[in-house]
């Protein structure tokens, strides 16, 4: 194994690579500067490339040594083991100690009876699905390095409200794979970390509404988390001595004291 190790034999901290998906933008695009002025390698996915490019480039000037991209769509479960399987990641692969499974979307607001059944497939897909297929793929070396497995929830996995049935529905499911994981990896050293914010401003709403101005309105009136705000515990979790393992996080702006209480000005 190429990198210095810890006592543990983990190739942790900044002598690892941490793998991140959905790396193009807001939350993971921001785990990606704050890694990399922390010293660790970097694998950043997402299917944008010039987004991911553009990252690359910023991390490599954040004080990032090795950084590598890739086009990936975590949805397909081939293109997953295509990615697992090649060759051109082995070198990172083998100090694989941190996986921040960020890539996620909601899709749509729309009541249960008229929902589209394709914004459903979209966030079951990536929310639930592609996250799995990514953890899977990951795990021998996570396990091999002793690392981290970070999955990006959501206070919709923990309380629902109206209109948000399905992508609750799939932050509920990261929540409770979160729980498994850690009991399924329990003695091997494996650290498993579910973050769960509230209102970041990100793309998140402009994706989700596929309406500028009604993305916009989203964050008016209160002062909502920040991409880095999320980085930052993201960071504090895999930065904590290895007997200690961050197990959730909850963390809404000051402004939101409930998943549907917000305090606009
Ligand atoms: P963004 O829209 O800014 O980022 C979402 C990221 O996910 C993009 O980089 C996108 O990359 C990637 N992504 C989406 N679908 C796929 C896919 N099929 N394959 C690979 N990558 C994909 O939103 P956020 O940064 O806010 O979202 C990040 C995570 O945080 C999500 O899981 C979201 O549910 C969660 N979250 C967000 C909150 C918020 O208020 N913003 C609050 C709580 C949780 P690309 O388009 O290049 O593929
Ligand atoms: C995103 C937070 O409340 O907009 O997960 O669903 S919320």
């Amino acid at each position: 194994m190429s990198g210095t190790v810890d006592k543990h034999g983990r190739a942790c901290g900044p002598n690892g690579y941490a793998l991140i998906t959905g790396a193009s933008s807001g939350i993971g695009r921001a785990t990606a500067f704050k890694l990399a002025s922390n010293g660790y390698d970097l694998i950043l996915v997402g299917r944008r490339l010039p987004e991911l490019e553009e990252v690359q480039k910023k991390c490599h000037a954040l004080g990032a040594k090795q950084t590598k991209t890739r086009t990936l769509d975590i949805r397909s479960k081939e293109e997953v083991a295509t990615f697992f399987s090649d060759p051109w990641a082995e070198s990172g692969f083998e100090r694989l100690s941190v996986l921040v499974n960020n890539a996620g979307l909601a899709s749509g607001v729309d009541p249960l009876p008229t929902a589209k059944i394709e914004d459903w497939e979209t966030m079951v897909e990536t929310n639930l699905m592609g996250l799995l297929y990514m953890t899977r793929g990951a795990l021998p070396m996570i396990t091999q390095n002793r690392g981290h497995v970070v999955n990006v929830g959501s206070v919709a996995g923990v309380w629902t409200y109206p209109g948000g049935g399905v992508y609750c529905a799939t932050k509920a499911a990261v929540k409770a794979i979160s729980e498994g994981l850690r009991m399924d990896m329990q003695g091997s050293g494996v650290r498993v970390t579910n973050i769960e914010p509230g209102k970041v401003e990100t793309d998140f709403s402009r994706v989700r509404y596929r309406d500028e101005a009604r993305a916009k309105k989203e964050y008016e009136g209160y002062t909502p988390l920040s991409a880095e705000d999320i980085a930052e515990c993201i960071h504090w979790s895999i930065s904590r001595p290895p007997h200690m393992n961050v197990q959730e996080m909850i963390v809404f702006p000051t402004a939101q004291a409930g998943i549907s209480l917000l305090h606009r000005e």
